[in-house]
């Protein structure tokens, strides 16, 4: 019987979606990719669910896309077929936090998948690259973007175009991943963070993941102006309300919306 490309399962208001392809190190195809973006917009869309893990094993988080798969893809087959958008953006439609937990190998569009989470958080054993020099191809799933965003230009030269990779610690210290956990505490530790994060109000939640995601795209005006309208729509929200007289009484907030 062929293996799932991924395995879900949930803990609580956590979802966790585990990449599972370990022979081929995680490598991702289409089937993958598609498995993926269909299991994020279902738990998006879950109001049982507050944030949503992706990880791999200990060796790997993924190795890239799958070379093998796309060796012998043509310039029509990738433009028509609509490579990238079709089943690699579907990330982007989440509106709910997506943390990465990464042990192992995060490279290429492995890396780039856990650059296009909102957050990473790390084994020591997590290993960043964007080796796609190598291929004589380019880190095309986001990588020549989203990288320089998050650890500036001159480290991101120097990833994209010697191939350099980086251990949990650099990545740590440039600002790649949020935190490093100890190997074999990953999944316990991510958990215990999406827990947390899971517990307060989601529409909160959602104005903030989206707000922060407005200081990659916009000009700083336009980014204050938009976290203002956010802002003022908290004082539309119940849970807002609930959150402050909470802490005025001394007491647990209770969010309606989670
Ligand atoms: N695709 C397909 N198969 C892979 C991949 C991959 N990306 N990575 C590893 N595998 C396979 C290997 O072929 C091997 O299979 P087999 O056992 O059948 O020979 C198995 O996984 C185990 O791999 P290794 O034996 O190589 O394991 P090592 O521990 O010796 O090495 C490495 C681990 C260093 C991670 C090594 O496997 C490696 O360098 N992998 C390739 C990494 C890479 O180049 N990634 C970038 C791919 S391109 C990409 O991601 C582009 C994304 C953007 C998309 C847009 C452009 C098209």
């Amino acid at each position: 019987m062929q293996e799932q490309p991924i395995l879900v399962a949930t803990h609580g208001r956590v979802a966790v979606i585990t990449l599972n392809r370990p022979a081929q190190l995680n490598a991702l195809d289409d089937a993958l990719m598609d498995a993926l973006g269909a299991a994020l917009l279902a738990f998006d869309a879950d109001p049982d669910i507050g944030a949503i893990v992706v990880t791999g094993n200990d060796k790997a988080f993924a190795a890239g896309a799958d070379i093998a798969a796309m060796a012998d893809w043509s310039y029509m087959d990738v433009y028509q077929g609509d490579f990238i958008t079709r089943n690699w953006e579907t990330i982007r439609r989440v509106r709910k936090p997506v943390i990465a937990a990464v042990a192992g190998f995060a490279m290429g569009g492995g890396c780039e998948l856990a650059m296009a989470c909102d957050m990473i958080v790390a084994a020591e054993s997590a290993r960043f690259a964007l080796p796609e020099i190598k291929l004589a191809m380019l880190p095309g799933a986001g990588g020549t973007q989203r990288l320089p965003r998050a650890i500036g230009k001159a480290k991101a030269m120097d990833m994209c175009l010697s191939g350099r990779m980086l251990d949990a610690a650099e990545a740590d210290r440039y600002g790649l991943v949020s935190r490093v956990v100890a190997d074999g505490q990953l999944l316990a530790e991510t958990l215990a963070l999406a827990a947390r994060i899971a517990a307060f109000s989601l529409p909160a939640l959602m104005a903030i993941k989206e707000s922060v995601n407005r200081a990659w795209e916009a000009p700083l005006s336009e980014g204050i102006g938009f976290e203002r309208r956010q802002l003022h729509a908290r004082f539309a929200s119940e849970d807002a309300h609930e959150g402050m007289q909470a802490f005025l009484a001394k007491r647990k907030p209770l969010f309606r919306h989670r």
